[in-house]
């Protein structure tokens, strides 16, 4: 049986949009070198006009970040840095509302996952790091480490807030001062949030932003005065920046993209199973780098298990992100709608099997329907290529074994989930699996006290708990103070 739903819109009256937005450098919005524009992937609607920074406002936000760095980040107490950042999350959590419905405008995702996900984890990262800061001294990286100095972070489209907070948060704890580039299509809570370093009367100049494009992010990661570089986005333009650091000096974590398996076992209960299957690859529209987006069934329970997915994937509601019905939002821009339809496309060309829930698109925005493809061979692009998209492909094992080693055959590293009720099976695949994070009876869960980061293409460093405070810190005492 299916319900109808009467809409749910979330107002979008609790938002207050400018026409147009300066960078903000040292503490203040200010005009850079040419504008641009921003809209809602839901409606091709124009929300704001934003400001390009060029190379020359990327100076500019250097050396304001370079001068807070020296006169006043690095030298506060911990104690002092910490109720910053106390201050920052309490007021994330004040405008949580504001920030969850910008964020769906400019970004497309349903406001049910902004709203419960997005940014309460935002606030979650400002919150951890903020007890870091006068305790790092017994974080195991030795008596004192010392910050690092200025740090480049380049961010992309697809948790706008959340990879800043990713950012930003341990950055500042360690005593380092940032300048960012949020993604070209998703620069609006970014800008928000800086309104926020504002409200908390953080020192000008401790976060910078500079919005633009890739020239801009090229522009930040090869700037002299940078002294570490954190950038979360594509394989492709992370080997780019790898190649730009080598021999710089500067410090590099890369977050990189995936192809994670989601491996189901005969033992697994099916319809919670069925649930973290869906949950792995249509939250967000797939735009995850961790996605499960391998799904490697146990044959003797492939047909039960396909059955009961294309039944769930049939119940989703696909349309305006802003209503709290909403289970799968608008494909963030015209050119990943495009990337995946040609990975699609290319799925159908090799041979495998597709099929797409039967729910209708609206006729403006960019929108794909949930999909699945079966009869997929581990040589197809489908399942070798990240799609970043709301598509699933499936592959069938018989032994564990068989499971790993189709698990393991990518060039990412970066999550992986296991499906069975018994325990000794999940530490067998655990310690077999090469992924960074393995989820176990569940997926696509994230606590700021776990560190998060991959192997192999999926870049290295990670981000989050202890051991993501080592990339902001020097133990060494030979930083540049
Ligand atoms: P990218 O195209 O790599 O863009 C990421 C960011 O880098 C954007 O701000 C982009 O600016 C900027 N950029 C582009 N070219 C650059 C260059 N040559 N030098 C410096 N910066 C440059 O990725 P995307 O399409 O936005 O994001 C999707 C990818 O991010 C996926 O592969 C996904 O797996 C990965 N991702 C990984 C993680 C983790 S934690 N591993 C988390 C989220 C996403 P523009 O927006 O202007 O192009």
């Amino acid at each position: 049986m299916r319900f109808e739903y009467s809409p749910a819109p979330e107002s979008r009256a609790v938002v207050t949009l400018r026409d147009s937005y300066g960078l903000f450098i040292g503490g203040a919005f200010v005009p850079g070198s040419s504008v641009f524009k921003t809209i809602s992937p839901a409606s091709e609607e124009v929300l704001a006009e934003v400001t390009h920074a060029g190379p020359e406002d990327v100076d500019r936000a250097v050396a304001a970040a370079r001068q807070a760095y020296e006169r006043t980040w690095s030298a506060m107490p911990g104690r002092e840095r910490g109720k910053y950042l106390f201050r920052i999350a309490r007021l994330i959590q004040e405008r949580s509302r504001e920030l969850a419905v910008l964020e769906t405008m400019d970004n497309g995702k349903p406001i049910r996952e902004s709203r419960d996900v997005d940014v309460p984890l935002a606030a979650a990262h400002f919150f951890y790091h903020a007890g870091w800061a006068d305790k790092l001294g017994y974080a195991g990286f030795g008596p004192s480490p010392r910050p690092l100095g200025v740090v480049g972070q380049v961010i992309p489209w697809n948790f706008p807030l959340l990879m800043l907070a990713w950012k930003v948060a341990p950055a500042l704890a360690c005593g380092n001062t940032v300048v960012l580039k949020p993604a070209e299509t998703t620069p609006l809570t970014a800008l928000l949030f800086a309104e926020i370093c504002q409200q908390a009367d953080l020192p000008p100049g401790v976060v910078n932003i500079v919005t633009g494009d890739g020239a801009t992010g090229q522009a930040l990661v090869a700037h002299p005065g940078i002294d570490k570089v954190a950038f979360t986005g594509s394989t492709e333009v992370g080997k780019e920046i790898a190649r730009a650091c080598a021999v710089s000096g500067k410090r590099l974590t890369l977050e990189l993209g995936g192809k994670a398996a989601n491996v189901v076992f005969d033992d697994a209960p099916v319809d919670q199973a069925v649930e973290g299957i869906v949950n792995g690859i249509f939250f967000n529209q797939g735009h995850v780098c961790c996605a499960g987006s391998r799904l490697l069934v146990q044959e003797s329970v492939y047909d039960e298990v396909l059955a009961a997915l294309r039944r769930r994937m049939g119940t989703l509601r696909l349309g305006d992100p802003l209503d709290k019905n909403t289970d799968v939002g608008a494909i963030n821009s015209r050119a990943q709608l495009d990337k995946i339809s040609e990975l699609v496309s290319s799925g159908e060309a090799e041979g495998a099997s597709r099929w797409s829930a039967p729910c209708p698109l609206p006729d403006r925005g960019f929108w794909f329907a949930p999909t699945v493809f079966t009869e997929v061979s581990q040589a197809h692009r489908i399942a070798r290529e990240e799609i970043f998209g709301p598509v699933l492909s499936v592959l069938t094992f018989r032994t564990p074994a068989e499971a790993v080693e189709k698990a393991n055959n990518t060039p990412y590293g970066l999550s992986a989930g296991v499906w069975t009720e018994k325990g000794s099976l999940i530490l067998w695949m655990a310690s077999r699996l090469r992924a960074g994070v393995v989820w176990a009876n569940t997926f696509n869960r994230f606590d700021p006290s776990s560190p998060f980061g991959g192997y192999k293409e999926s870049g290295f460093g990670r981000e989050g708990g202890r051991h993501g405070l080592e990339a902001y810190l020097d133990a060494t005492g030979n930083a540049d103070v």
